[in-house]
Order: C-alpha cells, then sequence, then structure tokens
C-alpha cells in the first residue's frame, strides 16, 4: 500500500537539503571552523625557570586561553603561559637571558619583547609561526620593573587581547630600602576592551580597566600588611593605551624608584605617573590598621575597574571582611 505519510516526508527532507545547500554551498565547513576558533582554550602551561651561575633559562608559552575578567565574563584572550598578566619574571642585573619561546597558537604568529634587554629587535623580537619554537640570548644589564609584551603586528592586537606581563631585574647592589621592606607584592595594571574588537582596540574606550587581570580579585583578596610595615609594590602599568596615575588612599610614597632603577629615587609622592609600559617600586609604611584602597587616580578607570585594597591589620592576618570602602 502506499505511504503517503512518508512520501511527503521524504520530499520535504529533501527540499529542506537542496535549499540549504544552495543557500550556502560550504555551511559546514565555514561553521566548524569558526567554531574550532572560537573553542580554543589551551590550559596553562607553566613557565620553565632555571638558573645556572649567571645565565637564567626561561621556557614560556604563547597560546589562547579564556580568563575571567570580571565576574563571570570570560575573554578569549592571547597569553603568555594561559594566564594575563603572564608570569612575573625576576632576574638579576647581569645575568644573560637564555629564552625560548614556545608559540601553541596555531592560527597566529607571536613573539617576545623583553624592555628588560637592549638588543635588536629585528634580530632577537621577530616571529615565532604557529606550533614552532625558537630561542635567543640577551643581557638584563639594568635593574628595573619593566613590560614584556608579543610584539607581533598589529602590536595593539597582540597587547589588548593580553600578551604581556612583567619582567623584574633586582639591582646588583638592590635598593638602599631594601632591609627595611616587610613585605612585597606585585601589580599590573592593563585594559580590556570588546572582545577582539580591533576598532574598540583603536578607539581606546576600554570596557575594563584592571588590576592583575580582572576587576575583582585584588578587592576580593586585598594585599596584607601589618601596623608599622613598609610594603613595597613592583608596579608596571602595560596599557596598551591607557596612562595610570597610581596612588594608594591614605598613603604617601616614603620612596618611589622610578622605572625601578634605585638610581632614581624619589620622596614622598602622592601619586606615581605610569606612562604606558612604565613601571616604578613604590613603597609605603603603614602605622594605622584599615583598608587603604589602590587605585589610578584617573576615577573613570578606577571605576572601571583599577581598584583594590591594602588591608592593615595588627597582626597582618586577613580579617575576612568585606572592604570598608571601594572606589
Ligand atoms: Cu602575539
Amino acid at each position: 500500500m502506499f505511504n503517503w505519510k512518508l512520501y511527503l516526508v521524504v520530499i520535504l527532507g529533501f527540499v529542506i537539503i537542496l535549499s540549504g545547500f544552495y543557500a550556502n554551498p560550504i555551511p559546514l565547513i565555514e561553521e566548524e571552523l569558526e567554531s574550532a576558533l572560537e573553542t580554543l582554550n589551551q590550559p596553562p602551561v607553566e613557565p620553565v625557570i632555571l638558573r645556572e651561575g649567571n645565565t637564567v633559562h626561561i621556557e614560556m608559552t604563547a597560546q589562547v586561553t579564556n580568563v575571567e575578567i570580571s565576574t563571570g565574563v570570560f575573554y578569549n584572550a592571547w597569553t603568555f603561559n594561559g594566564t594575563v598578566p603572564g608570569p612575573v619574571i625576576r632576574v638579576k642585573q647581569g645575568d644573560t637571558l637564555h629564552f625560548t619561546l614556545n608559540n601553541m597558537d596555531p592560527n597566529m604568529p607571536h613573539s617576545m619583547d623583553f624592555h628588560a634587554v637592549e638588543t635588536s629587535p629585528s634580530k632577537n623580537f621577530v616571529d615565532i609561526m604557529p606550533l614552532e619554537h625558537r630561542s635567543f640570548t640577551y643581557a638584563a644589564n639594568r635593574p628595573g620593573v619593566f613590560m614584556y609584551h608579543c610584539g607581533t603586528a598589529p602590536v595593539l592586537e597582540h597587547i589588548a587581547n593580553g600578551m604581556y606581563g612583567v619582567i623584574i631585574v633586582e639591582p646588583k647592589d638592590g635598593y638602599p630600602t631594601d632591609s627595611e621592606v616587610d613585605r612585597e607584592y606585585t601589580i599590573v595594571q592593563s585594559e580590556w576592551y570588546a572582545e577582539h574588537d580591533f576598532n574598540a582596540f583603536l578607539d581606546g574606550s576600554p570596557e575594563y580597566v584592571v588590576f592583575n587581570g580582572d576587576d575583582f580579585t585584588l578587592k576580593e583578596h586585598p594585599l596584607l600588611a601589618k601596623v608599622g610595615d613598609r610594603v613595597r609594590i613592583y608596579i608596571n602599568n602595560v596599557g596598551p593605551n591607557r596612562v595610570s596615575s597610581f596612588h594608594i588612599v591614605g598613603t604617601i610614597m616614603d620612596r618611589v624608584y622610578t622605572d625601578g632603577n634605585p638610581k632614581n629615587m624619589l620622596y614622598g609622592l602622592q601619586t606615581v605617573m605610569l606612562p604606558a609600559s612604565g613601571g616604578a617600586v613604590i613603597e609605603v609604611v603603614v602605622n594605622e590598621e584599615g583598608d587603604y584602597p589602590i587605585v589610578t587616580h584617573q576615577f573613570n578607570d578606577a571605576t572601571k575597574g583599577a581598584s583594590g585594597i591594602l588591608r592593615v591589620t595588627a597582626d597582618g592576618l586577613d580579617t575576612g571582611e568585606e572592604p570598608a570602602m571601594s572606589h
């Protein structure tokens, strides 16, 4: 017996398949490619840092990894080692750096530009092609708190997507205040724009301006100090576009070493100006218990996330309380 219902279903199915084919001849391939790009989320790879006398072997990985930039907001970031900022690298003035970059990103060349070294960019900051690796050797002869970043063109895109961090080159003879320092922290200020939107990067109006990659960690987990402590902060503003006017409410910076060079010692600053890529070592002495907001005094940027808390308690331990005031 003729099953007209089955016949109708088969004909309808053909019509749907054919109309899809003619409307978009290669729909599956494009969709698959797009979703593969969207879902690339490589687990963080630990950096390798090994000292051998005055030579430091550093191995880092360029990779694509989702990072949380605000509570519940994720960015499919281009990173060094799966975090934004990338790992803090610490070496000593006079060290030779033997640096290897593995590029795990299958879609894009990446590179490394260390502000801590003086070398020919066209030789030593060159692109490393997808899934390749390459090594470079250079000296870190000047002390400081230096930015590092991917230098692949367009640099704006690679920095705005997350490829930056800090390399601290400790001065050979230390800082004059070394023996007085009780606690040390590192803060990196940076910007997040509409995801992968190059026009937004160009316009320079970020959605978030953040400390250490997100707008919540330094509020939920304050930096801690004990009454009377001298607190040292290694700070760098990596931008890519904004200047930072770094300030800690309720303090005056007892010492500031501009760009982290001990010869650039300043006294009694209320605010330290950090150009894009600029760094500093700052020290404050905290003599009263309480929550001291850490901000950029460019308050549009502080309101977009660049604020945190320095919590001072009698024993230096966290009280676990919500910050008393927030900016
Ligand atoms: Cu890059």
